[in-house]
């Protein structure tokens, strides 16, 4: 098992362009990126703190896990992803351990890592993503 650091964390918004102009006016980040992630349902918007990243989520469907989560529990920090080498294996493991599995295999995420999901009920109610860049 290897996490090497706390790649970002994800904060549900309701507006990209609002929250944006919070972490940029009053924090003094740059959001350096936005892209939208088809497949999970959100648009996204990455700002850098140190190694860290802050990702921004808005939903373009209610449907979508992020439209649920603000649905149910209102704006705010939506989960928490760490950076591994060795993603399957590191699933594997977590597996047998017990843990429940959103993804049992790597899928593709924002700027183009390899990520997977650990469930909340699993985890002390924390949205667990593992997040491996395949070109290191
Ligand atoms: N953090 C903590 N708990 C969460 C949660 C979150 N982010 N999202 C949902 N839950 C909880 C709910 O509160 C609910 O708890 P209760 O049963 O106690 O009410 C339970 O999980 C089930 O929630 P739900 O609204 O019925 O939603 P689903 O079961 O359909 O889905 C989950 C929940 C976690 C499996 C789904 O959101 C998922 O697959 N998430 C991973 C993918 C994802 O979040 N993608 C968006 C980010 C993408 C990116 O970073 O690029």
């Amino acid at each position: 098992m290897n996490l090497t650091h706390i790649e970002h964390l994800g904060i549900a918004v309701k507006s990209l362009e609002t929250a944006i102009s919070y972490y940029e006016n009053i924090l003094g980040l740059t959001c350096y990126a936005v892209e939208e992630v088809a497949e999970q349902k959100v648009k996204t918007a990455f700002f850098k703190v140190g190694q860290t990243k802050i990702e921004l989520l808005e939903s373009t469907d209610p449907e979508g896990p992020v439209g649920k989560f603000i649905e149910k529990k209102g704006e705010g920090v939506h989960h928490i992803a760490f950076a591994v080498e060795g993603l399957q294996e590191t699933l594997d493991l977590i597996a047998e351990r017990g843990v429940t599995l959103i993804d049992k295999s790597p899928r593709k995420g924002a700027e183009g890592l390899n990520i997977a999901f650990l469930h909340p009920k699993s985890t002390f109610g924390v949205l667990t993503e593992l997040c491996e860049n395949p070109t290191k």
